[in-house]
């Protein structure tokens, strides 16, 4: 075991209290979580608002955690690092890019999980999206909003609309049953290595769904909470950030779908 022995921010000795009886999760009730070691992702770019509360609510169980920073110019970087986090940089711009930077510092752990930093998920309910994996030997976990609870304001239409398309045509081409393309999601490392994710920005959710279903990997839905972001909104907020991020992930799609029927005449018979 490897605990970064994650300092909790002094200054903020209410959530602190908050954060321990929701993170005081008994050895008994979990024993067997107790023998996984689990590792966190968190892309962050500007979120030094948000970034500290969403690493003192992560489950103290969790061994390690990765904030992945590109190109913050704010205080994300020491916020992360005081509250407990390592911080990787990566250069170049975009979700999937710090992802990847933040699988690169992987240490060796079972499952990894990732979240936003913007403090829309709830970190404190990881055991929901992780307990699946220890206990029915799934390798993918979704945290879906759309099966969860959403505050008001916190996905807008276009978002609930994109991931509606998205999901549809998943189903209709692989047979993918998904509801949602949620950014709270934990895999085990074997299958996250087993994809071969390359994605380096907003694609980056949607290429791990399909290739979850391409490849057959046991996976599922977990209903999750989802509230409006801590601080500005950068993608879903803005229409340049929705028709970017939307344009992207029908891309993927189509991209994967054309991979597909190229590789479905190759194995059939002239
Ligand atoms: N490292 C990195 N993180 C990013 C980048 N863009 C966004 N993020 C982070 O990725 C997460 C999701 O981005 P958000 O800006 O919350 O996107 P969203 O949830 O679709 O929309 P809003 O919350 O409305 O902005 C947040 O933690 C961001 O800080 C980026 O280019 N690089
Ligand atoms: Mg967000």
């Amino acid at each position: 075991m490897f605990k970064t022995g994650r300092a909790i921010n002094p200054q903020h000795p209410a959530k602190l209290e908050k954060t321990r009886q929701i993170q005081a999760c008994p050895a008994s009730e979990s024993p067997i979580r107790n023998h996984h070691t689990v590792a966190v992702i968190i892309p962050a770019h500007n979120e030094q608002q948000a970034i500290g509360l969403v690493i003192q609510n992560i489950p103290i169980w969790v061994d390690k955690i990765i904030v992945a920073d590109n190109g913050s110019t704010d205080d994300t970087q020491n916020v992360a690092r005081k509250n407990g986090a390592q911080v990787v940089y990566e250069k170049h711009y975009g979700y999937g890019a710090a992802c990847l930077a933040g699988i690169a510092q992987l240490p060796p752990v079972d499952i990894v999980v990732f979240l936003d930093g913007d403090y829309s998920d709830y970190p404190q309910d990881m055991a929901d999206l992780v307990d699946p994996i220890i206990n029915d030997k799934y390798d993918f976990v979704v945290g879906s909003r759309s099966l969860g609870n959403v505050e008001k304001g916190a996905l807008t239409p276009q978002q609930r609309y994109g991931n509606w398309l998205a999901t549809t045509l998943m189903r209709l081409i692989w047979g993918a049953q998904f509801t949602d393309l949620g950014p709270f999601r934990a895999i085990t490392s074997k299958a996250l290595h087993q994809l071969r994710m390359i994605d380096k920005d907003f694609g980056w959710t949607v290429e791990m769904q399909i290739k979850a279903a391409r490849e057959n990997l046991k996976y599922c839905e977990v209903p999750v909470r989802y509230r409006q972001r801590i601080g500005i909104s950068k993608v879903s907020g803005t229409l340049m950030g929705t028709l970017k991020a939307g344009t992207k992930i029908l891309t993927v799609i189509a991209r994967h779908a054309l991979i597909r029927n190229t590789k479905d005449k190759k194995s059939s018979p002239q």
